[in-house]
């Protein structure tokens, strides 16, 4: 058995939230951990289809994955949250919906001209251009955490050594 509880990656788009989300499920998986990754494409897609990118949109969107992450708690499940989730605010919302020590905030530190370069989608470039507003980081604002329980430089680590930084903080608090 193990303990339940949220991962809860945030970053700037193209920090490699998604990826170091789904590595560290599957590491889970491996291990036999039940566990599952929430993230845009099943849910800004799904539940939140409704919510734009305006700051109040923002707010439910993170307010309502909160929720939605209670649910995998209660059931029993590590659940691997990959929102950007740009407000200290929203932020601390969700924390307070959890007991203490099942919340816990992975900053993925990454200069934002290195998100930029990487652009997979050429959603930066459009946001230069002004084709899409209140884009984080260029026109909109993303709030650094203050005391997040992990930080990963995701410009400076490998993803193997990323995914064990989370592994030996989960093992360390003896969630896993
Ligand atoms: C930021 C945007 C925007 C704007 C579309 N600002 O790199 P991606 O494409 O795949 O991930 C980003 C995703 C961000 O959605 P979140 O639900 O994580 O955001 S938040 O927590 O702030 O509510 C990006 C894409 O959606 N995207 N427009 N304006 N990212």
């Amino acid at each position: 058995g193990h303990k339940s509880c949220v991962l809860w990656f945030t970053g700037l788009s193209g920090s490699g939230k998604s990826t170091l989300a789904n590595a560290v499920d599957q590491i889970l998986f491996q291990e036999s951990y039940r566990s599952y990754v929430l993230d845009g494409d099943n849910i800004r897609h799904g539940l939140n289809r409704d919510l734009s990118f305006l700051p109040k949109d923002r707010n439910e969107n993170i307010r309502r994955i909160g929720e939605v992450a209670k649910l995998f708690v209660d059931s029993g499940q590590i659940v691997c949250t990959a929102f950007i989730s740009p407000f200290l605010e929203d932020r601390e919302l969700v924390r307070k919906m959890f007991e203490p020590g099942e919340f816990i905030e992975i900053y993925l530190n990454c200069p934002i001209y290195v998100c930029e370069d990487r652009d997979p989608k050429g959603l930066y470039k459009r946001a230069r251009k002004g084709e899409i507003l209140e884009f984080t980081g260029v026109s909109s604002p993303y709030e650094t955490p203050i005391n997040p329980e992990i930080i990963i430089d995701s410009d400076k680590m490998t993803i193997e050594q990323s995914v064990e930084k989370v592994i030996r903080y989960l093992k360390d608090k003896k969630i896993l």
